[in-house]
């Protein structure tokens, strides 16, 4: 099969993606012990993380081509081919509501005590499709803390930044823009909520939601929202994008569940990219550790 480079990687790129890709390979016959830092470049021995799954990972291609973000477009190949429009540089990040230290931070400043660590999720679409994806980034909780919310922060609302011009897809009524999601707030202090930065050991694309975006393995993709500018505690349950434009499909939890179905399809089985059958659906998308923060809830009513 012929592999068409993307139109964004540079030879330099390619050089580090190869060695990104060689460095997999090392390490697997290590049995699993990282040896490499988020630079790319060997560090202090670290052990794997224990929220990686081995399976096969989604080639860079499928991960950077085939995106949702709507703000680019309603077609899968939109956000590759319209994202470069996207000025991700200089980026800033609010953080307010309820908690102490609010406050507008430029991203070097939001960045720069984290240290980046790879995290390879699976990723389940509402739709029915999945992907396996080597993140880079560190946990949200690590950011949250930061602010020291207050005891009456019970929920974070995440929003995409608003610029019809950058996107273009915002000069439509698709969605009720700016893109907004929301986590209760043990969710998103949960180890395996996750601030990405990069993927494949390289700077997000833009199409995967350059330069900050969230992941909520066991949550549809749509609670993953990308390019994040602002950050707000609340005590109250916050609307969403989705929830706003479909309240019957999409509920505010919408974590990964093969015996609640969509109103319209159903939700057992995905298609794996990459992969010709169909696979069986995993509760939580087989993140099963989150299990308890759903204790005494009914997942079909708080779909
Ligand atoms: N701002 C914003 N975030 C978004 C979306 C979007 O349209 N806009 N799409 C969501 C959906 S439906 C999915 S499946 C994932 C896809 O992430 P990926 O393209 O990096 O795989 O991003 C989510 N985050
Ligand atoms: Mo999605």
């Amino acid at each position: 099969m012929l592999i068409k480079r993307p139109d964004d990687m540079t030879d330099n790129d390619v050089t580090d993606f190869d060695v990104y890709q060689r460095r997999r390979d090392f390490l697997k016959t290590l049995g699993g012990i990282a040896l490499l830092g988020a630079s790319g470049l060997p560090l202090m021995a670290q052990a794997k993380s224990t929220f990686s799954t081995d399976e096969e990972q989604t080639p860079y291609k499928d991960v950077t081509t085939y995106n949702n973000f709507y703000e680019f477009g309603t077609d899968k190949s939109d956000p590759a081919e319209y994202a470069g429009s996207l000025q991700t540089s200089p980026w800033s990040v609010t953080v307010d509501g309820e908690c102490e230290n609010p406050g507008k931070l430029t991203l070097e400043d939001l960045l720069k005590p984290h240290s980046t660590e790879e995290r390879i999720y699976r990723l389940r679409c509402v739709e029915g499709w999945s992907m396996v994806i080597p993140w880079m980034g560190f946990p949200l909780a690590d950011l949250l803390k930061r602010f020291n919310p207050t005891s009456k922060a019970k929920y974070v609302r995440f929003e995409t930044l608003f610029d019809p011009k950058q996107m273009p897809g915002q000069q439509r009524s698709v969605l009720d823009w700016p893109y907004a999601e929301g986590l209760r707030m043990d969710e998103a202090m949960h180890p395996l909520t996750f601030m990405a930065t990069g993927l494949y050991g390289k700077n997000l694309p833009n199409q995967n939601g350059a330069p900050l975006r969230l992941v909520v393995p066991w949550k549809y993709g749509f609670k993953s929202i990308k390019s994040i500018v602002k950050i707000s505690f609340l005590e109250q349950q916050p609307a969403t994008s989705w929830g706003r434009s479909a309240p019957g499909e999409y509920g505010f939890y919408s974590n990964v569940n093969p015996e609640v179905d969509h109103p319209r399809w159903s939700q057992k089985r995905e298609r794996r990219i990459g992969e010709f059958r169909k696979r069986e659906t995993l509760m939580f998308n087989g993140y099963d550790q989150v299990a308890s923060l759903y204790s005494g809830l009914d997942l079909r009513k708080n779909f």
